[in-house]
């Protein structure tokens, strides 16, 4: 057997995000085995040296770094993965571009259109392999309902609705900024649920829908100022902690979408449903191995929804794990996600969605908070999606 090619990956960033990924990057040899490319987990970053080494330890990694600059400046690295807050995410992967580093980007891209779009611009000048994190497409029943709209099942797509619901916000003592509530803090991460749950739908929406053309929406911001876990000072909050927008599809279909940290009761609760002319899907995060399909041309007296448990060989990454009927999990979608990367390094095609994908999902953000503020509906300026109809690698 030819040997395979080591990936010698730099983790920046140890939190849940980091976590997540260096699972994905250890279970790859275990579970795609016939991979040509192969991660070895080389070196990790943060700012910590101590709670570094121990995320070092914990989960596999050769050495440590306390200055991402180093993780680049090293020979010894041949990808950059970004796990950082998002106000450092344009800096670290312009400056691992330019060393010719390949970069897995933790979603958002970035806080900006502006911030997004030269760190396209930047893997594409440099030619490196890239990818964001927008884990879900690779929930095997989400990847189903891609293949079932691509081979035409749903007919003309009439409605796509979306929603991302969590509560753990609600409380007044929730401080914005610092190292767990960075999401809280404008400045840290561009913006409120918009960047960080709605950019989750939007990128599965235009990936299974295509391109979200113009929108109109409404924010709101239900605490009006927060203690900053750095400074002690109680400061204005400055994200969106609520966001509903409608939209347009370039399909003619409608959209609508909502997310918020205030829905009490719910955790991460990701939903969505599409109607077609003939069948329509729902799927729900909270009961992720179902799709649930409803097919009008099925003979009238057994016509109902069905609930398709995604769990048997013929269905999308299914045949890696155990036997039929046997679930999987959250974790399997970042998996799923590093297994690609090293599949397209294989075949040479990129792995979705890219930077330049990634920009398209910035630009429906930026257009959803701008809509927000000016009151009236917003061009996106997304004319197309370029990974709408193509398979995830
Ligand atoms: C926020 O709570 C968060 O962790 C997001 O940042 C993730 O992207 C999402 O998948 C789950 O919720």
């Amino acid at each position: 057997m030819p040997s395979k090619k080591e990936i010698r990956i730099g983790l920046i960033g140890t939190g849940f995000m980091g976590r997540t990924h260096s699972n994905g990057y250890n279970r790859v040899p275990n579970f795609f085995p016939d991979l040509m490319h192969t991660p070895v987990l080389k070196t990790v970053c943060s700012r910590n040296a101590e709670k570094v080494q121990a995320f070092a330890d914990q989960w596999g990694y050769e050495s440590i770094e306390t200055d991402w600059r180093a993780v680049i400046a090293r020979d010894d690295i041949d990808a950059v993965d970004i796990c950082t807050p998002n106000d450092s995410h344009a800096e670290i992967a312009i400056a691992a571009a330019k060393a010719g580093k390949m970069i897995l980007c933790e979603k958002p891209l970035a806080r900006t259109v502006t911030e997004a779009q030269q760190m396209a611009d930047a893997v594409e000048k440099a030619g490196v392999a890239n990818t964001v994190w927008y884990n879900y497409r690779r929930i095997p029943a989400v990847t189903l309902a891609k293949q079932l709209i691509t081979s035409g099942k749903l007919g003309r797509i009439f409605h796509y609705r979306a929603n991302f619901l969590q509560d753990w916000t609600i409380s007044a003592d929730v401080p914005q900024g610092g190292t767990g509530t960075w999401r809280m803090d404008v400045d840290a991460a561009g913006s409120g649920v918009t960047g960080d749950l709605l950019a989750h739908c939007i990128d599965t929406a235009m990936w299974l829908n295509g391109a979200i053309t113009d929108v109109s929406a409404v924010t709101e911001t239900f605490v009006k100022e927060r203690m900053h876990a750095l400074t002690g000072k109680v400061q204005p909050v400055g994200i969106d902690d609520a966001c509903i927008f409608h939209c347009h599809f370039q399909n003619g279909s409608l959209g609508l979408f909502e997310s918020t940290r205030y829905a009490r009761g719910h955790k991460a609760l990701y939903t969505f449903e599409i109607n077609g002319e003939h069948a329509s899907i729902r799927w729900d995060l909270h009961d992720l191995n179902r799709l649930e399909y409803f097919d009008h041309r099925d003979e009238g007296i057994v016509r109902g929804w069905r609930s398709i448990h995604v769990t048997d060989g013929d269905q999308p990454y299914m045949d890696k794990w155990w036997v039929p009927g046997l679930g999987i999990g959250y974790e399997h979608s970042f998996i799923h996600q590093a297994a690609d990367f090293f599949k397209s390094l294989d075949t040479g095609e990129p792995c979705r969605p890219t930077f330049r994908d990634a920009l398209e999902t910035q630009k429906v953000c930026e257009a959803v908070l701008e809509s927000a503020t000016s009151r009236r509906w917003q061009d996106t300026g997304v004319e197309e999606f370029a990974g709408f109809n193509q398979e995830l690698v």
